[in-house]
């Protein structure tokens, strides 16, 4: 299995997070990365690549074109206006407020543009965030071109980036843009699964009337656990795509007895729906010492998931999102991996 990479991440790594009152130092940080090369080196997995350019005409089939145009511009803008600190959304156009204006103020546009408000925009976001989207699409034609499988090791994650918002440390939709990659190339039905802690909301939004797409998503219930707004049960998809989306939210102390019967029913769902490739969107802060997720998965639980994953036997898109235990980040995502890998 290839990895695509770049060093183009570091320049995306903010000063502060907004934590328990206070900016801390981001959950989300560049070490994240490299815990992984490292433990991709120990097992063997170092047949590496480098990504080739995005391509943003399809990052727009994705994303609002205005969103992108906002990511792309916004630092710039910023700077302009005589801010001279990290941009840190602090109110949003949320229900008794009209999100039918687009501010012209940049604290209006960036809290226009974004759901949460631990997530900073730096002056090196926007280079980060389009070359992880280049790393995943690169990934995506790894294995449209007839690799078993690719793993895309992106940093900034993505799942929570929906259509036209940032947050929850994403700000382009990596495994979107990769499943919305494969319908590109001609794919008639492609699927993504979601394990990582926190619902996929973005993702869920981005494919939620698209019956070719189907999500599933298994993570803390959003009564307990960010993105709190998002992914209970009865989000099914709509129209047309209506039961095409699948969440799995599951309670604080969940272990992999609980959250291995959710993920076989989601890939009874997944090889029901035929997929002609498959993308995985790999957080691994299910992971029982993660800092700010509350599921009980093991090292070696990690080893299984991915043989399920495996077993499904789909040509395959390993897409990296969060994970916050960083000492352990490499070994669990290299188990994902080289458990894929056995089967
Ligand atoms: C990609 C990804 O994993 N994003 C996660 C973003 C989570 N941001 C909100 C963090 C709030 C955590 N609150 C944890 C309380 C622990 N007691
Ligand atoms: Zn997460």
């Amino acid at each position: 299995m290839k990895t695509v990479l770049s060093e183009d991440h570091r320049s995306h790594f903010p000063a502060g997070e907004l934590y328990d009152g206070a900016l801390v130092r981001p959950f989300e940080c560049p070490e994240r990365w490299e815990y992984v090369v490292a433990a991709l080196d120990a097992v063997g997995l170092d047949d590496r690549l480098a990504p080739d350019a995005v391509d943003l005409d399809r990052v727009r089939r994705v994303h609002d074109p205005a969103y992108v145009e906002f990511l792309e511009g916004f630092w710039d803008d910023w700077v302009s206006a005589g801010h001279t600190g990290e941009a840190i959304p602090m109110n949003f156009p949320v229900r008794r407020l009209r999100d039918d204006r687009v501010p012209v103020d940049p604290e209006g546009r960036l809290g226009y543009h974004a759901f949460a408000a631990e997530t900073a925009i730096t002056s090196g976001t926007w280079h980060a965030a389009q070359a992880a989207a280049g790393i995943s699409q690169t990934a995506q034609r790894l294995v449209a071109g007839g690799e078993l499988s690719a793993f895309a090791l992106c940093r900034p994650p993505g799942h929570h980036a929906s259509t036209d918002q940032f947050g929850g440390y994403c700000f382009l939709n990596n495994a979107a843009i990769a499943a919305d990659g494969f319908l590109a190339d001609g794919a008639e039905r492609v699927a993504v699964l979601d394990v990582d802690f926190h619902h996929g909301n973005g993702t869920q939004d981005i494919f939620w009337d698209r019956p070719e797409v189907l999500f599933a998503s298994l993570h803390g219930h959003p009564e307990d656990a960010f993105p709190h707004f998002l992914g209970w049960e009865d989000e099914v998809g709509v129209g047309a795509a209506e039961g095409t989306t699948r969440n799995y939210p599951m309670r604080p102390g969940t272990a992999f007895d609980k959250w291995s019967a959710a993920l076989d029913d989601a890939c009874g769902h997944i090889e029901a729906h035929r997929p002609e490739a498959l993308v995985v969107s790999l957080g691994v802060d299910a992971f029982e010492s993660d800092p700010i997720s509350f599921f009980k998965l093991t090292s070696d639980d990690f080893t299984a998931v991915g043989r399920r994953i495996g077993a499904l036997g789909l040509p395959t898109v390993f897409v990296m999102e969060g994970g916050y235990a960083v000492a352990e980040i490499g070994t669990n995502v290299a188990n994902v991996l080289t458990g894929h890998l056995s089967v």
